[in-house]
């Protein structure tokens, strides 16, 4: 197991003690135009956290919401709210106020940190709360003049971290779940650790020299692990873009030699389309592949065309990150691999009995990072006995490697986007010219899967182009943009159950 001291503060473990441990002259992050040592970084984040303290009362356990795309004044906040003893919550710019409301009605968020770019809906958000009661712009750019970066700007740059235990929660990551109602998930200060210290250690071999590269929001834990602790943990870099799309990656790559890069098979793709171009991938040493399961011909391709590994993972909020992983020396096509050290994996039925090998089954997971789900009554569907159901249907192979199967829930991942179904019908319902809606994933070649909505329209509204692009603007103005669905086909009716149960499984049987 892992072996931690009884009190223990995550974000001094990722600063403060890099700089004892010698690290402090070297680059930890890299973000708009700026490289930022970790001496800066832990005197950045020990005067933010004083400015929490002092100038905005922050006490340990309070609850913090963080919005920003990914620039190192997001890393520096999420770390110095961590330092203050609070428990944050980091979240995705592309969130609209009604997004944000459900997030901080369930954590009771009470302060919420914002790039001053992005707060027009947190502060709408923050007008109807009961919880939410302080929004403090921060500078996402590097000029560091917003009001949080005038409030730390003459504050020392030491800072008495809160002494935290190792069991103390410092971090819920939400995951929206299959209803559009978003589960928060427990993790403590020891699970940030237990990341890096198992899989990044284990399965990446990360050193000083490695350069991270990535497009996973930080807010989602595939992208704070891969972005923030992966790197800061063994005194490496990381390098945050705040629009990741392949080509600025690309540019990255080759201008800081970056080393690991953590991304979904649709950027890896393009990448390689990229290298046709001559793109210049060979700074990398490894590529992570998660979000979505990574298809054979893209394994293949990639280690023919960059002689790099590309390893296939599969992770989850509820478990922080990665727990079936394939490494550098078992590795295959096709396979996402075996357990990370101190993980266990297994395939059941319904009623939670293993299933044999090579039988298809629910993927179930038990570890030392989850899953506890704040209060909430599906922790009793969603984890039995300890072990946490995934969602996912999986496959075990006679030599112990897992393979993914499908999805089992109304999930649809799209281009590594997790999107709850029934939030895209809602946000379709609420058009005055939508009558009825079933959102399904389609098959696509470049995304995995695309949202696709089946709509039937009130009486009289024409099928055509005009309203499909009406609608798909509608849903970009209610909810995340990237949750839109990319197929619309007006149908006449949908298929039901006797008892008026919509049947999207019906629909996705009539794609194949
Ligand atoms: O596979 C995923 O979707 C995932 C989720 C959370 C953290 C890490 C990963 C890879």
């Amino acid at each position: 197991g892992f072996d931690y001291p009884e009190y223990l503060n995550c974000a001094v473990e990722l600063t403060d003690r890099m700089v004892e441990k010698g690290f402090g002259d070297r680059t930890a992050l890299i973000g708009n135009g700026r490289r930022r040592t970790y001496k800066e970084l832990a005197d950045w984040t020990n005067r933010l956290a004083r400015a929490l303290v002092e100038n905005y009362g922050v006490r340990p356990g309070n609850r913090i919401l963080i919005r920003a795309p990914n620039n190192p004044a997001m890393v520096a906040c999420w770390l110095a709210a961590t330092k203050a003893g609070a428990v944050v919550v980091n979240t995705m710019p592309m969130l609209r106020a009604g997004e944000l409301a459900k997030i901080v009605d369930k954590a009771e968020i009470s302060l919420a940190l914002c790039d001053t770019r992005i707060k027009d809906e947190i502060v709408a958000c923050a007008k109807d709360s009961r919880f939410l009661k302080q929004v403090v712009g921060f500078d996402g750019t590097a000029n560091h003049d917003a009001e949080l970066d005038r409030a730390a700007l003459d504050k020392p740059v030491t800072f008495d971290a809160v002494k935290t235990g190792r069991d103390d929660v410092c971090l819920l990551g939400f995951t929206s779940g299959t209803t559009g109602v978003p589960k928060a998930t427990m993790h403590f200060h020891r699970d940030v650790l237990i990341i890096a210290d198992g899989y990044a250690k284990e399965v990446l071999g990360v050193t000083p020299d490695d350069v991270f590269v990535g497009s996973p929001p930080l807010a989602f834990t595939f992208g704070l692990g891969g972005l923030a602790v992966f790197p800061l943990r063994f005194g490496a870099a990381a390098t945050l873009l705040e629009s990741a799309t392949p080509p600025n990656m690309i540019e990255i790559i080759e201008k800081y030699k970056a080393t690991i890069s953590f991304t979904a098979p649709t950027a890896y793709r393009a990448m390689m389309k990229a290298m046709d171009e001559g793109a210049d991938l060979s700074s990398l040493r490894i590529a992570v592949s998660a979000g979505e399961t990574l298809p054979a011909p893209v394994y293949e391709e990639w280690t023919q065309k960059t002689g790099k590994p590309i390893l296939d993972g599969i992770g989850a909020t509820e478990m922080l990150h990665i727990f079936i992983t394939n490494r550098l020396d078992d590795r295959a096509p096709g396979v996402t691999g075996r357990p990370v050290t101190g993980y266990e994996a297994k395939i059941v039925d319904e009623d939670m009995n293993e299933v044999p090998r090579g039988q298809v089954g629910r993927l179930a997971v038990r570890g030392p990072t989850g899953c506890r789900y704040l209060a909430d009554a599906r922790q009793a569907d969603y984890v039995r006995d300890g072990w946490n159901l995934t969602g996912d249907s999986f496959i075990q192979d006679e030599d112990g490697r897992f393979r993914f199967a499908a999805r089992s829930d109304d999930m649809i991942v799209s281009a590594g986007y997790n999107i709850a179904g029934p939030e895209v019908e809602a946000a379709l319902l609420s058009h005055d010219l939508v009558m009825e809606c079933a959102v399904i994933g389609a098959d696509d070649g470049e995304r995995g899967q695309i949202v696709e909505a089946h709509v039937v329209l009130v009486a009289g509204v024409p099928a055509d182009a005009g309203t499909v692009k009406l609608l798909q603007e509608h849903v970009k103005a209610t909810i995340a943009p990237y949750k839109y669905p990319r197929s619309v086909k007006f149908v006449a009716s949908l298929p039901k159950t006797q008892t008026g149960k919509i049947q999207r499984f019906r629909l996705r049987e009539e794609q194949q």
